[in-house]
């Protein structure tokens, strides 16, 4: 393939029959091959194929944004999502997908498929209970932090890897823009339904400390390289099964603030948690926050303290003991803070910014609809207005459990 075009079913046969070890995958002859469309994303074009004996997903950028054609964009996505699985596919082993192929003409990425698994947005929204889950993502998080820093590698490999997703800058503008800057200003691309979301609008638009926690937060996206993230960990980037889950969609990657992944994941939940009137599903998404910061911070420490297996040239601890521990633990407490800034501007845009998620809309009466994103958008403006008080994971839960309650 010499030039780029849009993939059909046809053109996806042909491009597999070329491909010995994807044909063998999927077995039989190329005729016989399935090709289901799946894209649901916002950015691009998602196949199943379907041989006699395998499956696999292909993953084509397209020249703009899938849902807004007139929205250009660069083909180079799937590039920074190949190499993403690349790097964390040995760290985190099983929690994501199997790397196939990419064509880097076609910008088409091939993985295995996993279509006995659901988007965990869409179990949510079912109302499934499945506690793993969020103890998985917790331990994908911090091996794939930890390992893609400074503390488990030598800089030189670090800013290596930093130079190639320094690259992924149209995807990096797009998130400084929709997440840390539009909904924070009357722009075209901003859009909610209820009215009741717009004083809520409108004071969070006015209320300084939380415009500079917003600041200080897209500060810090941009100038905190602390490990290769995922970039866009939301419940619509993780497929599971009750015992199985893996992230999937890195091509948001980029070097950032490890809080950034985590408050990603945390915001969704939150969304979910205002999204589900039933108590027991809110007690439940109160526990997998919990679960998940617990799990991570644990993780995270203990990777730190397996000095042996750090290679030379790392950032291996130079002093033991119990100062040695509050100086890691402070480096924990300042994820944190990072974590719940982020999760707050998550919240936001995904209520009043330009890509909202599907939570809500299973709320069928407008009125109970609108009380429940706007719960939302108050707890977020609260966590903002106050982001720059010391934190703890209990206090977000607490606040969160009591606005829960109304
Ligand atoms: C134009 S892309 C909009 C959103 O979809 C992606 O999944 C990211 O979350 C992005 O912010
Ligand atoms: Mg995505």
């Amino acid at each position: 393939h010499t030039t780029y075009r849009t993939l059909d079913a046809a053109g996806i046969r042909d491009l597999i029959a070329g491909l010995p070890d994807i044909a063998a995958r999927l077995g039989g002859t190329v005729e016989h091959w399935q090709v289901r469309e799946v894209s649901d994303g916002n950015l691009n074009n998602v196949f199943i194929v379907t041989g006699h004996t395998g499956e696999v997903c292909l993953k084509q950028s397209l020249p703009h944004v899938r849902v807004d054609p007139a929205w250009k964009m660069p083909l180079d996505r799937t590039f920074f999502e190949a190499e993403w699985l690349r790097a964390v596919q040995p760290l985190a082993g099983a929690l994501t997908t199997e790397f196939l192929h990419f064509d880097p003409v076609l910008y088409v990425l091939i993985v295995e498929s996993l279509s006995g698994h659901t988007v965990l947005r869409s179990a949510l929204m079912q109302g499934v209970d499945w506690p793993g889950v969020a103890p998985r993502i917790a331990t994908f998080v911090a091996h794939t932090t930890f390992g893609t820093s400074l503390l488990a590698r030598p800089f030189e490999d670090v800013f290596t890897a930093r130079g190639i997703f320094c690259a992924n800058q149209a995807l990096t503008r797009i998130t400084l823009d929709l997440v840390l800057d539009h909904p924070y200003r009357d722009h075209p691309r901003n859009h909610w339904e209820e009215p009741e979301l717009t004083p809520i609008v409108l004071d969070i638009r006015s209320s300084a400390a939380t415009l500079m926690a917003v600041e200080n937060l897209r500060r810090r996206f941009l100038s905190q390289p602390q490990a290769l993230l995922h970039g866009d960990l939301h419940t619509g980037s993780i497929m599971s099964t009750p015992d199985d889950t893996r992230v999937i969609d890195g091509e948001f990657a980029l070097y950032g603030p490890i809080g950034f992944d985590c408050g990603m994941f945390i915001g969704n939940l939150v969304l979910h948690y205002f999204a589900t009137p039933d108590h027991a599903a809110r007690q439940a998404t109160l526990q997998d926050i919990a679960a998940f910061w617990a799990c991570f911070q644990e993780q995270f420490l203990i990777l730190w303290n397996m000095n042996e297996a750090a290679p030379a040239g790392t950032l291996r601890p130079l002093a033991y003991g119990p100062a040695a521990r509050v100086a890691q633990q402070a480096f924990i407490d300042e994820i944190l803070i990072d974590t719940i800034g982020f999760a707050a501007v998550e919240i936001i845009r995904r209520l009043i910014g330009y890509a909202h998620t599907a939570d809500f809309d299973a709320i069928a009466d407008p009125q109970q609809r609108g009380a429940c994103r706007a719960g939302a958008l108050a707890f977020a403006y609260h966590v903002l207005e106050h982001h720059a008080e010391v934190v703890t994971i209990g206090d977000f839960l607490l606040n969160l459990g009591e606005r829960g309650k109304t």
